[in-house]
């Protein structure tokens, strides 16, 4: 018997358990037919009683690789009677879906967490092993296709907010955390430090990196900061904040080269003209305090940048790691 929740007392305890142990699980519910309502894949009400003085209302459920889980409620009794009965294997490692469920933030996260809690990556590999293939590699390059979407939703992306002195890059980051995390202000240069948090944007999470501007360094440590901050955005998506009431410069034109999305700040205030061939995603307001709007706007050119879908279920099993991706390829890859 493996315990899958925390021990402790608790409000439920789950239990699973291994094929070899169902048959004396079964001599310990009540209706007897529990299990094989559970087998046929409806979960099923009994009274679990390990001893006299150990019963409790549970539910059965069946998984998909075959293994039987107990849904009691965590009370001493019950556990220390089915340690005895069965004693406690050690747990087996979580895998992504499972990893994803315990860490998510934002809601498409966890709904894609739930999504793929309901395929078994590892039967659904043995599967596809299984199957001839031609017909494998059909079904492993949608699944690629599906996990491209999952990775990015499961696994946060770096976003690094660049561009002149005084752009209003900290503004923005401030107001898409919704909080004053970073210091901002008129003075040029205030930035110095990188400073990274976790956000969802658009429904996809991010680690939103704040960046020292680029221009004048007047002393030393200004110029640190600049030199710590081209080597600290190379990986990622770098997002290019120029000043909308000033316009792009020179310099900017050489940041837009290599960023993923260009945006107007200070959308609030008089637009400068804009050259046609800067692109530009559009004009945002950080210092008006509207997060929600902004958090959708500047996530959805983000996302418009990567080719990604809107946030949510991918519709079949999918990679959310490294890992799963690489024994994903390699069911094709092996068989050449
Ligand atoms: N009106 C208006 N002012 C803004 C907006 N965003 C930033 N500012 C102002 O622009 C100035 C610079 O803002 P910061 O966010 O500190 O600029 P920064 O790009 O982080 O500057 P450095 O850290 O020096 O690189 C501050 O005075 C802000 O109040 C905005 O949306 N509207
Ligand atoms: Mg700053």
């Amino acid at each position: 018997m493996e315990r899958l929740t925390p021990g402790g007392v608790a409000g439920v305890a789950v239990y699973r358990f291994a094929a070899h142990e169902t048959a004396v699980l079964a001599a310990s519910l009540a209706p007897a037919s529990a299990l094989a309502t559970a087998a046929a894949g409806r979960p099923a009400r009994a009274t679990w009683r390990l001893a006299d003085d150990a019963c409790d209302d549970v539910l059965v459920v069946a998984r998909a690789d075959g293994a039987i889980e107990v849904h009691a409620h965590g009370g001493l009794a019950i556990e220390a009677a089915a340690l005895a009965t069965f004693g406690l294997t050690a747990p087996s490692p979580p895998n992504a879906a499972m990893r994803l469920a315990r860490t998510a933030i934002g809601r498409a996260q966890l709904e894609l967490a739930i999504e793929q809690l309901g395929h078994d990556f590892a039967a659904e590999l043995a599967r596809l092993a299984e199957s001839p293939l031609p017909a494998r590699r059909v079904a492993v390059a949608a699944a690629l296709a599906r996990s491209q979407v999952a990775v990015a939703l499961a696994v946060p992306a770096p976003v690094h907010l660049i561009g002149r002195q005084n752009a209003g890059k900290s503004t923005l980051f401030n107001a898409l955390l919704g909080r004053e995390r970073a210091l901002a202000g008129p003075t040029a240069g205030l930035t110095r430090d990188v400073v990274a948090e976790s956000v969802v944007l658009d429904g996809y999470p991010y680690v939103l990196h704040d960046h020292a501007g680029e221009g004048l360094a007047d002393d030393a440590a200004d110029a640190a900061a600049i030199a710590r901050s081209r080597a600290a955005r190379r990986d990622g998506l770098r997002l290019l904040v120029v000043d909308g009431m000033r316009g792009p410069d020179a310099a900017d034109r050489l940041l837009a080269a290599d960023a993923a999305v260009v945006v107007a700040s200070k959308g609030d205030g008089p637009a400068a003209r804009w050259p046609a061939d800067v692109p530009c995603a559009g004009r945002c307001a950080a210092a008006s305090g509207v997060v929600a709007g902004l958090q959708q706007s500047i996530g959805g050119w983000l996302r418009a940048a990567r080719g990604l879908p809107p946030a949510g279920r991918v519709g079949g099993f999918a990679a959310l790691d490294d890992r799963e991706l690489a024994a994903l390829r390699a069911l094709v890859v092996a068989a050449g």
